[in-house]
């Protein structure tokens, strides 16, 4: 790819979980002013987001897109606009609209202004017929409209790398938990409202059965997976760009919960499985991630333990 890009940055759906940590993260790294965050919803004015700057920005809207990038010298975009896989199931439509409408349009701005993309995928693109511990090709045949717009996502990304030149990058998260933004609807969310639930009220009626195994990891990690990805050099990486498989945490939502009922006294939980528990068995127990640590060094720092305690001094603001 030919041509003169801006160093700033431009984070699409930013008041999500994963934006409202990667915005501060990138606004540390590169400077406030330089991060320009964006979301089709307004900010409820509590926001760190607004710290710095901000821009409504629907990313079904290329035109919008491209004039923001022209206008503002962007040069790189985290693509994080998307709707989650609960949500997703129940508008099936809208998500496919959304998921690989907004990455079309995000990857048409960036062919037409020169930008580097960062679009996540999902460990949501493996289906049944994956092992529980996928390596990085196992089969991608997802039974989620969500995890087809992930494999679609991850297509697109190396198409437009390899036709236009556009740097495209991304990571298959495993569920991510955080306690500085809520979970956007998605089927691991089970595992950040738990948390909430054992400070605010001592018990929480959890979605998926007792033995459901997900992978999962801290925000804190994720964060540092991302950027750690988008300062590799070129070169290092392989076809798996679009989509790495990381190394992650593998725990049942009984451990959590056992997890967190050491720390909190008197905390239960029951398990009533809801239509989510079907997304759950159809993902992936952990995944393998060596790919991804080979080529650009990345392994996390945070295990179960030492995620629930730093999620509980978080929420208790200790
Ligand atoms: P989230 O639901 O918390 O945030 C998504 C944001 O996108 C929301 O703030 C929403 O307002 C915004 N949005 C929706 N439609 C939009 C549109 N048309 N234009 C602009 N903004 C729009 O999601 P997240 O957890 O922050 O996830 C970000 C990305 O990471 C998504 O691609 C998701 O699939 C992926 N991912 C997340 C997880 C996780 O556990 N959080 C795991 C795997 C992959
Ligand atoms: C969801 O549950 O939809 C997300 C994901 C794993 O992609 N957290």
């Amino acid at each position: 790819m030919s041509g003169v890009h801006g160093d700033r940055i431009l984070v699409t759906g930013a008041l999500g979980q994963i934006g409202t940590d990667l915005v501060q993260a990138l606004r540390r790294e590169h400077g406030i002013d330089s991060v320009i965050a964006s979301d089709i919803r307004e900010s409820d004015g509590h926001s760190s987001i607004e710290e710095g700057p901000y821009v409504p920005l629907d990313v079904m809207d290329t035109d919008a897109i491209s004039a923001i990038c022209k206008r503002e010298g962007i040069g790189t975009v985290y693509h994080l606009a998307a709707l989650l896989s609960a949500t997703g199931e129940r508008n099936p439509d809208k998500c496919r609209r959304i998921n690989v409408g907004g990455t079309i349009s995000v990857l048409e701005a960036a062919r037409e202004c020169f930008l580097r993309v960062y679009a996540p995928s999902s460990i949501a693109v493996f289906g049944p017929d994956a092992p529980k511990n996928p390596p990085q090709d196992a089969p991608l045949n997802p039974t989620t409209v969500y995890g087809e717009t992930k494999v679609s996502g991850e297509a697109l990304a190396r198409e437009y790398r390899r036709s236009h030149g556009v740097d495209t990058r991304g990571i298959r998260y495993p569920g991510l938990i955080s306690y500085n933004a809520p979970a956007g609807g998605g089927t691991t969310d089970y595992a950040v409202e738990i948390f909430h639930a054992a400070l605010d009220s001592g018990h929480y009626e959890c979605f998926v059965r007792a033995d459901t195994r997900l992978p999962m990891l801290y925000m804190d990690d994720a964060i540092e997976a991302t950027l750690t990805l988008m300062d590799a050099e070129d070169d290092l990486l392989g076809d798996s760009r679009a989509g790495y498989n990381i190394p992650c945490l593998s725990f049942s939502a009984e451990e959590l919960a056992n997890a967190i009922s050491d720390r909190v006294e008197g905390f239960t939980c029951d398990f009533v499985p809801d239509v989510r528990q079907e997304y759950a068995d159809s993902w992936p127990d952990s995944i393998d991630g060596t790919v991804a640590e080979r080529e650009w060094g990345w392994s996390p720092r945070f295990d179960l333990e030492s995620m629930v305690d730093e999620m509980l001094r978080g929420i208790s603001g200790s």
